[in-house]
């Protein structure tokens, strides 16, 4: 076999199963990703609004979120620009726990995310049920650093990490798909890294 070709072969052979197609591993680096001014938020001020399409719109305020069940999540996590992260370790409350506190109507089929900052993503509603979805507030046992969407941010580890919005605040169940600031501007609508669902059309 020529050269270039059996090159290849091994490394397809080497390469990391957890590694979705067109990514690489960005292995203890983490980047920062933003669109907009980082915000300040003080955690007494934080809180966190399910509301649209729900029997009992609720909001949670820092210390009502934290008496919420506790959820961990220990993954990888992908960003549409071609890096993932191996061994992320994050803790808050799984989404299921607020979802079903404010109970979505037979309707309700996609969440828009809102931060706090104006920045929104759109989701199924079957992509942040059922151990999917978290809101966090940790990173490795230290506080979630504001850069990162601290002090709270949406994680969302398996679809494309422009979905996992920074600085949450607002969770809205509607019955039709919105597009959220990324998709609004070329962004695949559901954002799957194992299908390589990077921009609309994919
Ligand atoms: N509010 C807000 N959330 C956001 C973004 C953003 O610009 N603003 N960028 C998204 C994108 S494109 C990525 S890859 C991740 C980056 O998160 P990080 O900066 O913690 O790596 O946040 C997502 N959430
Ligand atoms: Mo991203």
């Amino acid at each position: 076999m020529a050269g270039p070709t059996r090159g290849f072969l091994g490394r397809q052979r080497n390469r990391d199963p957890r590694l979705p197609p067109g990514q690489y591993d960005v292995g203890r680096d983490w980047p920062v990703l933003t669109a907009e001014p980082t915000p300040r938020i003080a955690p007494e001020t934080w809180s966190i609004t399910v509301d649209g399409q729900v029997e009992a719109p609720t909001t949670w305020s820092w210390e009502e979120a934290h008496r919420l069940p506790r959820s961990e999540y220990r993954g990888a996590i992908h960003c549409v620009t071609t890096w993932s992260k191996f061994d992320t370790r994050f803790a808050g409350v799984s989404l299921d726990t607020l979802l079903e506190a404010a109970r979505p109507t037979a309707d309700a089929h996609f969440v828009l995310a809102t931060s706090r900052t104006g920045y929104t993503t759109n989701l199924p509603l079957a992509d942040v049920t059922g151990g999917k979805a978290w809101i966090v507030w940790e990173y490795d046992g230290a506080p979630l650093p504001v850069e990162h969407g601290g002090p709270v941010r949406l994680l969302v580890p398996h679809l494309y990490f422009w979905k996992s919005a920074k600085w949450i605040s607002r969770l809205t169940l509607t019955t039709r798909d919105q597009p959220g600031f990324w998709e609004q501007n070329g962004y695949h609508d559901r954002g799957d890294p194992w299908r390589q669902q990077r921009y609309q059309g994919d």
